[in-house]
């Protein structure tokens, strides 16, 4: 099977931190790749880079679908685009948010999520509503790093790590989420030196395309998300409309 991960954000040394910790998962007969989005914001951080982030998820999706690709990663925190991905995607698309809070409701009664600003809360916490998490999330907290600097910060590492373990200790968290695609590589280290369990959404979705595709399944195409109606876009989109 063929699995492809999308980095939503433009920035190619966080995809490669992406598509490490997602080879690392995946079975021996996955083959995997990671791509970035071809256009779009170099990181997702307010409401305006997520709308602008979706152009280049939708196209990258159109892309594996012509290459024969079975299903799909999104990989940032806000989901951007699951939705009309999988109008586009024949086969399983997961956002990496939706996946980690899932992982991590099977691992105790309530987790936190630790994301990057805080002004990213309030979209963690309207995925938190709409993935029917709310008596499983006990809260949402920022580090603080923007989110490139999760790859340059020397401190970043500690300054995650300390956050998350402030998240326990002030929620009474049985698990964190990490709250950001560029943290997936501070995974385990913050596991070791918590001694929770820590969920890192990359590998969580990877293993839940890998799994659904092994077992036959992809996104219903009955209703809200058949193929979309076809209709001329114009514009810098215009290219979105021919054979979505
Ligand atoms: C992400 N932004 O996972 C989100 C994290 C966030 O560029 N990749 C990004 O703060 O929403």
């Amino acid at each position: 099977m063929r699995i492809r991960v999308v980095n939503p954000n433009t920035t190619r040394a966080m995809t490669d931190t992406i598509e490490r910790c997602a080879e690392a998962v995946v079975g021996q007969g996955t083959l995997l790749d990671a791509v970035t989005a071809e256009m779009g914001p170099a990181s997702i951080e307010s409401h305006y880079d997520e709308a602008l982030s979706v152009p280049g998820v939708l196209a990258a999706i159109r892309r594996g679908e012509q290459e024969g690709v079975d299903g799909y990663v999104i990989a940032c925190f806000g989901d951007p685009g699951l939705d009309a991905a999988r109008e586009l995607a024949s086969g399983p698309v997961i956002g990496i948010a939706e996946a980690a809070m899932h992982t991590a409701s099977h691992l105790g009664r309530g987790f936190s999520v630790v994301t990057t600003l805080s002004r990213t809360i309030g979209r963690a916490t309207d995925l938190v509503e709409r993935y029917g998490m709310q008596r499983r999330c006990r809260g949402i907290h920022a580090c603080e790093i923007p989110v490139l600097a999760l790859e340059t910060d020397p401190d970043a590492r500690k300054i995650v790590t300390e956050a998350c373990r402030d998240a326990v200790d002030v929620n009474g968290s049985d698990a964190v989420v990490l709250g950001c695609a560029g943290m997936a590589d501070l995974c385990d280290h913050i596991r070791d030196e918590i001694g929770f369990p820590v969920i890192d959404g990359v590998a969580a979705a990877t293993l839940t395309v890998q799994s659904l595709i092994t077992l036959g399944l992809r996104t219903s195409s009955r209703g809200e998300f058949a193929s979309p109606p076809p209709k001329p876009y114009t514009g810098v989109l215009r290219s979105f409309g021919a054979n979505p």
